[in-house]
């Protein structure tokens, strides 16, 4: 039997694209496209720069396939990472359906959303404005603050969601849809992202430092799994380094009688064993890396480039 006959039959006016996320950082991009999903694909803090890749969220329909593209926040670099994480997010546009200017609805449009309706302009990429957090915002401002960012570009549509509350959610997936074009389905049902559950771990570990450590430390750090193995098909082997800039840093990481490191330790390993399902022996450890974030080789070893 061919390989292709395999494959579901789809219906003829199957609708499918990728949908680029983009925005300044904290606007909730993650947050929205793990709600979209239904499932979590990206971490999550009320940390700006929290996401550093291009994440997939894939959601699979028996009429549409959605790939969302969750960028990093669009900031002025102070560092290489920085850039690197800006470029990622520029370069998720021209391959784009569809591209989503994530905005916060209750605070005024900042030089930063400025900065992303500008590169939004020089591209032929429909954008939708998504007007996210409004919750937050209070009655007497929804005009207001929708016409400003209204005014920041030219958008195919707008409308405001709650990504935390799952407010106006599945009509902004209604929207999105009926915007992509007729297409195949690009992975196959039931696959929520590329990204590997060894990089997952990793991201899990990083979001438990962002929520646990304050200042500069979480921006300071970078996660390397260094080991992922099954040991039974119930229980998995986690190792990872947590790489920190300074020994002041080090020291903020593992806490007073380490009690900070094990800490960030059980919360993922909670994180990531809902993830496997399966129990997770988890082992990490903290080493200085001299301004890694500014380091092309130290950037690479760490997984940014
Ligand atoms: N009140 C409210 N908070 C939200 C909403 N969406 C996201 N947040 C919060 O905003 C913060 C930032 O959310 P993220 O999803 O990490 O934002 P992001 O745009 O992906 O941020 P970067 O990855 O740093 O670019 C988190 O504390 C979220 O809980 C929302 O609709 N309402
Ligand atoms: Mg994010």
């Amino acid at each position: 039997m061919s390989e292709s006959l395999l494959i579901p039959e789809q219906p003829p006016n199957h609708r499918s694209g990728f949908v680029a996320l983009v925005g300044r950082p904290s606007v909730g991009k993650s947050t929205l496209v793990n709600a979209l999903v239904g499932q979590k694909v990206a971490i999550v803090s009320n940390k700006p720069q929290t996401t550093r890749n291009r994440i997939l969220g894939i959601v699979t329909r028996a009429d549409s396939q959605v790939v969302f593209v969750d960028t990093p926040g669009i900031h002025r670099p102070m560092h290489k990472l920085g850039e690197i994480m800006v470029t990622t997010a520029q370069r998720a546009v021209p391959d784009a359906d569809l591209a989503l200017f994530v905005v916060d609805a209750s605070a005024n449009p900042s030089e930063e959303d400025r900065i992303v309706a500008h590169m939004l302009a020089g591209r032929r990429v429909p954008v939708l404005l998504v007007l996210n957090k409004m919750d937050h915002l209070s009655a007497d401002r929804v005009k207001m603050n929708v016409d400003a960012y209204q005014a920041l570009g030219q958008f195919a549509d707008w409308t405001m969601t709650s990504a935390l509350r799952g407010d106006n959610v599945p009509e902004l997936l209604e929207l999105i849809i009926s915007r992509l074009p007729l297409g195949p389905r690009y992975f196959p049902e039931g696959q929520v992202t590329d990204a590997t559950e060894r990089f997952i771990a990793g991201e899990l570990i990083r979001e438990q430092v962002l929520r646990l450590l304050r200042e500069e430390v979480p921006y300071s750090i970078a996660v390397v799994v260094d080991k992922f193995s099954e040991r039974r098909p119930d229980l998995t082997d986690i190792e990872a380094t947590i790489y920190v800039e300074k020994d002041s840093q080090k020291g903020i990481v593992i806490g007073r009688s380490g009690q900070m490191l094990k800490d960030i330790g059980s919360a993922a390993r909670v994180e990531i064993q809902r993830m496997l399902d399966t129990q997770v022996f988890l082992k990490l450890w903290v080493k200085v890396q001299p301004k890694w974030r500014s380091d092309q080789a130290a950037l690479r070893q760490v997984g940014y480039s």
